[in-house]
């Protein structure tokens, strides 16, 4: 296991390279997670250094606007802004066809919602993230809490394994709608196709964890330090 202080500069690596993409007058999507935070970081830098100037800016977690708003960046909401021109974000899991699971941070419904509204989508991600098949990572998928029990034996008598997410003290952990995370525990995702459409028809199913034809580049910091790019 690869210690954190390696881990964050991979991490770091991916988030520069990313960078790289952000230009002036972008309405720019800024992602959630631990390598997102280093790609906010170096927004911070163009902005003080080459004085980035960005149309506007929308985010997917209040973590994130918090330390954009931080930055002196103005963050929109999603509605209010016309077609994103690149959303950088990270992942949990992404396989050879730049398909991936994301949501671990609980943020999956507007990180989608930012995600299909964008002309491009880039994800930054160390090598831990990279899969060959999408598996290795409990699927999550948003619920509403007026059906959660009968959605979760629906989904137990699938074999999907569900899982309410919890907050440190026991307690079902509600995303920022007030919905709930079921996590599916699963081995392997044969046909994710198939269930991502399964999902998206399943009465009280909110939002679902495969980011499927969505990401058009993934920037990978290899453990050996070198980034590879992927399209
Ligand atoms: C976010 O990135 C979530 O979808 C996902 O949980 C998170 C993982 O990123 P990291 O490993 O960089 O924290 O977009």
């Amino acid at each position: 296991m690869m210690d954190k202080a390696k881990q964050d500069e991979l991490k770091k690596a991916a988030a520069k390279k990313a960078a790289e993409l952000v230009h002036d007058e972008m309405i720019l999507g800024v992602g959630t997670g631990s390598t997102v935070k280093f790609f906010i970081d170096e927004l911070g830098k163009l902005k003080e250094e080459a004085g980035l100037h960005l149309k506007a800016v929308v985010t997917t977690s209040s973590r994130s606007q918090k330390q954009l708003e931080g930055l002196g960046f103005k963050v929109s909401p999603l509605a209010d802004v016309d077609q994103v021109d690149l959303t950088v974000d990270g992942a949990d899991r992404v396989d050879s066809q730049l398909n991936g699971i994301k949501g671990g941070g609980a943020a999956l419904t507007l990180e989608k919602n930012v995600a299909v509204n964008s002309k491009k989508n880039v994800w930054i991600v160390d090598e831990s993230k990279v899969v060959d098949h999408l598996s290795g990572f409990a699927l999550p998928v948003e619920v509403l809490p007026i059906s959660c029990e009968q959605t979760k034996r629906r989904f137990e008598a699938e074999g999907l394994n569900p899982v309410f997410r919890l907050n440190p003290d026991g307690s079902r952990l509600k995303t920022h709608y007030g919905n709930y995370i079921l996590d599916l525990d699963l081995a392997r995702i044969p046909v994710p196709s198939g269930l991502a459409d399964y999902l998206d028809h399943t009465t009280g199913v909110v939002e679902h964890g495969l980011f499927l034809n969505i990401c058009d580049q993934v920037i990978i910091a290899r453990d050996n330090g070198e980034i590879e790019v992927k399209k």
